[in-house]
């Protein structure tokens, strides 16, 4: 048998798309600076114009998910990193787009064998935020690593299942779990039971 680990120094193939929230963009664009530098320093080139990481753009968390969605289906991306800052205000909003974008970033990883790195900071003041966004640490930097070690395990997986099962595609079987409206194919009618 074996033991599968994702490393942080085969990266110069890897390719990574960066979905971020623009609500809270004090906060955002402080995640992606930690992100990018270290990618960066991993190899891997941040370049919107280059070859390995693209970037988009949302209006708020909420929207992060569709989003993710949408770029995993593609299959262009070994691994998505989302970024977003849900701050707890006096409104139940937070807990609404807390819980939504939480749901919809690991049900995308699940329907589409992409990693998805739920980099959205939930925190109680704008203060925490900041502290976890550069004052204290950047979690962005952190983001970024889980998205290599995930991006390097999960070719590990499939090259094993390629190695072991020749005749079998291995995207496929990492694409089986997605459900066919996600993969753009139309679900037969069933007939009404009633
Ligand atoms: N979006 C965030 O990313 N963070 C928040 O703290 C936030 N709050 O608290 O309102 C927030 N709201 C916007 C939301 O994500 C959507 O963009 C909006 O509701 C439109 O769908």
């Amino acid at each position: 048998m074996a033991v599968f680990e994702g490393n942080f120094t085969q990266t110069e193939s890897l390719r990574l798309a960066i979905v971020i929230g623009r609500f809270n963009d004090l906060i955002t664009s402080k995640l992606l600076e930690g992100c990018q530098d270290c990618l960066k320093r991993h190899g891997i080139d941040p370049d919107p114009q280059g070859t390995q990481v693209d970037y988009v753009w949302v209006p708020g968390s909420f929207e992060i998910p569709l989003v993710a969605h949408q770029l995993a289906l593609t299959r262009r991306y070994d691994a998505i990193i989302c970024l977003g800052a849900v701050i707890k205000g006096q409104t139940p909003h937070f807990d609404y787009v807390s819980a939504e974008v939480s749901k919809g970033i690991a049900a995308t990883a699940f329907q589409t064998g992409v990693p998805v790195i739920f980099g959205v900071l939930t925190t109680d003041t704008m203060q925490q935020a900041l502290e976890r966004a550069g004052i204290k640490a950047n979690h962005g930097w952190n983001y970024a690593m889980d998205a290599i070690e995930m991006a390097n395990l999960m070719r590990q997986i499939k090259q094993s299942a390629a190695v072991s099962h020749p005749t079998v595609d291995s995207t496929a079987i990492l694409s089986a779990s997605a459900s066919p409206a996600l993969t753009g194919e139309r679900i037969k009618q069933q007939p009404e039971t009633r």
